[in-house]
């Protein structure tokens, strides 16, 4: 019989990977959109999936509208991947960030709880709980130490789906995804921000990227890659979570060192006033600044992660590695520059 997936974030990053991924394995691939001014639909119809799911109207924010759509779907699996995901919003709102990332989840597996047929659920966990890191690498048995709105509201969200696999048998479980990233990316994100910078100084549109910590370090891997771990984590005769990661840290100095290469630039690191700007070696250009106002009020210096629970019960590891990564996104992002299609 056709599997029935209930995706909530469809219109995201991740919702769009998975969505194509679960489209190839058979499913009937069910998206949660939101009511916005304007539905962002643009990464579903960049994958040419858009006219192959069933789109229904649902918000975390009102349980009545879970339940409705959760009855009305009958879904055999949720993953649920809507999220305020930007770490920086979640300082200017918190109390939304954690209606939505925690009170959200715990909406959703109490409308689970009572339905008669039960799905099963998986929850988008974030290494932003591990955050001041207790331990490296960071696996599955590793502290958590969230250090932003967002990261506590994932740990509530985290700790709600445990306990409710634990207390009433649901087949529910987490995924401590690092940061993936993809083409999809949302531009307020810094892998995206740079690729596409990189491809508009290339074609000329303009001359600098500002950038917030360039020491930051991050486990960065490719969302067509992780969103198979989710699936995979749905597929286990007993529910457990897992950490999805590449084992490999880079700092944004070096993603943005990596980006400039793939449009023929090296840059050349310069003391600058109380700061520092990357110069191209070639032409002296300033290529990128530093600005203050991008860093956080608590910051996660270093994340790297050990997936070998994941590789060794999942069979699960990734494809797509750091080099490969930027060279997709800056690529990606020349193409749309090119063509005037930037869209999100
Ligand atoms: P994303 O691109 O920001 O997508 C978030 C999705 O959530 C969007 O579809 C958004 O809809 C939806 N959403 C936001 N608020 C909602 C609400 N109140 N009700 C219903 N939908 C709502 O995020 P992503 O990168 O795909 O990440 C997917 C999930 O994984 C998120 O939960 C994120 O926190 C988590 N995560 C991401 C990473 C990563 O590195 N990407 C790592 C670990 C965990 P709109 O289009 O209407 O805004
Ligand atoms: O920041 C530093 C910034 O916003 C990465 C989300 O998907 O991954 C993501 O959260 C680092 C931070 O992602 C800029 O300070 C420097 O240290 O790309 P980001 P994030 O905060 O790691 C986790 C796993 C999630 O779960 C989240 O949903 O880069 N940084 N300069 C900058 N960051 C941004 N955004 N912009 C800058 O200009």
């Amino acid at each position: 019989m056709t599997k029935r997936a209930l995706i909530t974030g469809i219109t995201g990053q991740d919702g769009a990977y998975l969505s194509q991924f679960l489209l190839t394995k058979g499913y009937e691939v069910f998206g949660a959109v939101r009511r916005t001014s304007s539905i962002n639909t643009g990464r579903l119809s960049e994958l040419g999936v858009l006219d192959e799911i069933n789109m229904v109207s649902m918000d975390l924010a009102e349980i009545t509208n879970i339940q409705r759509i959760v009855e009305e779907v009958e879904p055999d699996e949720i993953y649920n991947l809507a999220a305020q995901s930007f770490v920086q919003t979640s300082f200017e709102q918190p109390i939304y960030t954690s209606d939505i990332d925690a009170i959200g989840v715990h909406r959703i597996l109490e409308t689970i709880r009572n339905l008669g047929a039960k799905p099963k659920f998986y929850q988008a966990s974030s290494s932003e709980m591990f955050g001041k890191a207790q331990g490296t690498p960071q696996n599955e048995e590793t502290p958590f130490y969230p250090r932003s709105p967002y990261g506590i509201s994932k740990l509530y969200a985290h700790w709600t789906t445990v306990n409710y696999r634990e207390s009433w048998n649901l087949h529910s479980c987490s995924g401590i995804l690092f940061n993936h990233e993809s083409p999809l990316r949302g531009i307020e994100f810094v892998t995206r921000k740079i690729s596409l910078g990189m491809a508009e100084i290339a074609h000329k549109k303009k001359n600098r990227i500002s950038l917030g910590n360039l020491n930051a370090e991050r486990d960065w891997g490719f969302s067509g890659d992780y969103v198979k771990a989710m699936w995979m984590m749905l597929q286990q005769k007993n529910p457990k979570d897992y950490v999805i990661a590449t084992g490999k840290t880079h700092s944004v100095r070096e993603f943005a060192e990596k980006a400039a290469q793939a449009i023929d630039l090296e840059i050349e690191w310069m003391a600058d006033k109380d700061d520092e700007v990357g110069v191209s070696k070639d032409t002296g250009d300033t290529i990128i600044t530093v600005n203050k106002s991008f860093n956080r009020p608590a910051e996660i210096d270093h994340l790297l992660g050990d997936s070998r629970l994941a590789n060794n019960e999942l069979g699960w590891k990734p494809e797509v590695d750091f080099e490969g990564l930027v060279e997709m996104m800056v690529q990606s992002d020349l193409k749309r520059v090119e063509q005037g299609a930037v869209w999100f």
